[in-house]
């Protein structure tokens, strides 16, 4: 048959796995929350054990609305609240325990957090999502088939009961110890069938069609975690993984190229350290650079952010993480503000049939359902954006039309600064959204070279941009002889201190090489761009009794003084045979009056030994030694911190840090940095 003259070229057909219509609406929504607020809030945990007094919820100010007001101004489209956390503290009045919020004090147990959520969320114009822990510390028949049937009659209230859900989020954790209704006993369950998950989610999604199910612990759902909360995906991220099969921590991190379902990237991370609230965190409320960073290493690397608020003891947020939200919603308006590309004249080496359908244009006219495409045997393509002029810019911005399936596996984009062409920047994979940062440059054209690609690349948008500059606080160490050391982040700003714990302005003494100092201390520093007058917000580090004379005791290798040296990137493993428990043990060169203990994990993605179940001991003698403090560093496999442990005064010249297990249950045991706290 002959085509008749008025046919249109073809659209291509899609490539490889392509997300259902709850993914793409997912997808679109980019930036959301999630707000921690349980018994833990109360008792300053991060994971609560399942015993802990519901006496103890009253939010005396609760106000949900204030929660819904700061993430709607933040630019996000939606909330997800702990119903749930691993205590098993219900914030709704179930049906199903009496371990919830109708026998805690607060409103005369007949309030419901999440229906005060839910009204929040539909009057300020959010979508509202679930955590609900599969992990319950507190429920007697946890780890036997009963307890599924309680976990499905919760999923049912909250999925029935208080209007659409957009995400149901089941955390993976799953520590072994709890309270279990009083037996107080380590009960395991095998992750991949006890909650027969693909039941349960035929159970959501009959209740809740347009859900997306986030799931780390079994069956692949709908979106993957992406192996951190530190607020990062690969800059390689394939929206794919394999339905069924092993996941590794690169697959999460990156995506599967040749995965054979599409379970997109969602980028978690807390605006402070910690998930719950903890006051020794006001101060450590993440910065707007920071929050920068994340986004273009979520958004801007075909990942969503969401990102959490922890919720006062008084029911509200503090007003330090709103200022950060909101600063940071301000940064990324105007880093966007202006899209460069948009009145430029864009060409193609290819447009598929040469039809204006598919022509270069097309990826800069501002609408997401048109797009650039070749024809099917060109996988190597570029497009040239004219300016027709020297035009100053610092971001580019890339999406694919991912109905059409995730394609580009390689890409460069070049600049014409001088009539020669220059290399900005050479990326991996695209997906949803990507975009590149690189230093300002000012140039007459762009143009992106797709250079593989595993069909016909089908671009949607592009976007260029000229984000202002941006500052972030400069890093402080203390090494083991008390010198400071302030490194700016670019390294190449100014940097001003203070020694006394105010902001430093640029009256301050100027930081020009370490400097020595003794004693307890705190040091806070700007970065200062001396071209633009501006200034970061200040860092602030506190430090504790100087190090100098401390030894570490019984161990030959030199290098484990970097456990002591302020640097949290140089770490020691105990040598290789070790067997748990392992000790480390300091001389602390005098007797002094210790009320706790800090230790910082290896950070290192590779048998990083990280300490869950410790024990600290105490002495004066180096002989007889007594027990100060024990327990678990919670959660900290996803979120290795710096682990803050307080005790009862005790005067000791000696201590031990024991290490009795580890999250990879074996015996590799390491160090970044290991501290004590006086009075
Ligand atoms: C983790 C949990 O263990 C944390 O407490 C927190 O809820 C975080 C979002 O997920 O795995």
């Amino acid at each position: 048959m002959v085509s008749f003259s008025y046919a249109q070229t073809k659209a291509p057909a899609s490539f490889g796995p392509v997300p259902n219509e709850n993914q793409v609406r997912w997808q679109e929504m980019e930036y959301y929350a999630f707000v921690h607020f349980s018994l833990n809030t109360y008792t300053d945990q991060s994971w609560g054990y399942g015993n802990e007094d519901v006496n103890l919820f009253n939010p005396e100010k609760l106000d949900c609305r204030q929660w819904a007001r700061i993430c709607k101004q933040a630019g996000m489209k939606g909330i997800i609240l702990t119903a749930k956390h691993h205590c098993g503290f219900c914030l709704w009045p179930s049906k199903y325990t009496e371990y919830s919020v109708k026998n805690a004090p607060w409103k005369n147990g007949k309030g419901d957090l999440v229906r005060e959520m839910a009204n929040a969320c539909k009057e300020y114009g959010l979508k509202l999502g679930i955590y609900l822990s599969p992990w319950d510390r507190n429920h007697p028949d946890y780890g036997k088939p009963e307890y599924i049937s309680y976990f499905r009659n919760q999923l049912t209230e909250l999925l029935t009961n208080y209007g659409p859900i957009f995400e149901i989020w089941f955390d993976g954790a799953n520590g072994g110890s709890g309270y279990y209704g009083g037996a107080n006993e380590t009960r395991k369950i095998d992750r991949t069938t006890y909650y027969d998950w693909s039941n349960t989610y035929k159970l959501i999604r009959k209740l809740q069609p347009n859900i997306v199910i986030w799931n780390d612990g079994g069956d692949r759902a709908d979106l993957r975690w992406v192996g951190t909360e530190a607020g990062y995906v690969g800059e390689t991220n394939w929206s794919l993984l394999n339905a069924k099969g092993e996941v590794t921590w690169d697959m999460l991190h990156h995506g599967l190229e040749n995965g054979d379902s599409w379970v997109a990237a969602e980028v978690n991370t807390s605006i402070r350290p910690e998930w719950f609230y903890h006051p020794g965190e006001d101060a450590k409320v993440k910065t707007v650079p920071q929050l920068m960073d994340t986004y273009y290493n979520s958004i801007g690397r075909n990942g969503s952010f969401l990102l959490n608020f922890p919720i006062m003891p008084n029911g509200l947020i503090h007003s330090n993480d709103e200022k950060a939200a909101l600063g940071f919603a301000k940064t990324v308006k105007e880093a966007f503000a202006l899209n460069l590309a948009a009145k430029s004249k864009a060409t193609a080496s290819n447009v598929r049939g040469h039809s204006k359908q598919f022509d270069a244009a097309k990826a800069i006219d501002s609408n997401k359902e048109t797009y650039w495409t070749t024809d099917d045997d060109v996988t190597k393509a570029s497009l040239t954006i004219d300016f027709g002029k020297p035009t100053a810019f610092n971001r580019f911005l890339i999406q694919e039309n991912i109905l059409l399936g995730q394609r580009v596996k390689a890409f460069t984009v070049e600049a014409l600064v001088n009539e020669n062409w220059k290399e900005l920047a050479k990326a991996t994979t695209v997906g949803f959204k990507r975009i590149l940062r690189f230093p300002g440059v000012k140039a007459t054209r762009v143009r992106v070279n797709i250079t593989d690609s595993k069909a016909c690349p089908v671009i949607s948008n592009i976007g260029i941009y000229n984000a202002p500059q941006l500052l972030a606080p400069p890093s402080i160490i203390r090494n083991q002889s008390g010198e400071i050391k302030i490194t700016p982040v670019d390294g190449e700003s100014v940097v001003y201190y203070t020694l006394n714990g105010t902001v430093p302005t640029t009256s301050s003494k100027r930081y020009t090489k370490p400097f020595q100092t003794g004693g307890r201390l705190a040091v806070r520093a700007i970065a200062f761009d001396p071209a633009t007058g501006k200034s970061s917000p200040a860092s602030h580090e506190k430090f504790d009794i100087p190090r100098k004379d401390w030894k570490i005791i019984g161990i030959e290798d030199e290098k484990v003084y970097s456990v002591l040296d302020g640097d949290p990137h140089s770490v020691w493993h105990q040598p290789k045979g070790t067997k748990l428990p392992a000790d480390l043990v300091i001389d602390l060169g005098k007797e002094e009056n210790l009320t706790g203990f800090k230790y910082f994990p290896d950070q290192g993605l590779w048998g990083p030994g990280i300490i869950t179940t410790y024990q600290l001991y105490v002495s004066t003698d180096n002989k007889e030694w007594k027990l100060a403090d024990g327990g678990e560093f919670s959660n900290i496999k996803n979120n290795p911190l710096w682990q803050i442990k307080k005790f009862a005064p005790e005067k000791a010249r000696y201590i031990k840090l024991r290490a009795l297990k580890n999250t990879e249950d074996n015996d590799n045991i390491g160090y970044a940095e290991v501290d004590v706290i006086t009075n």
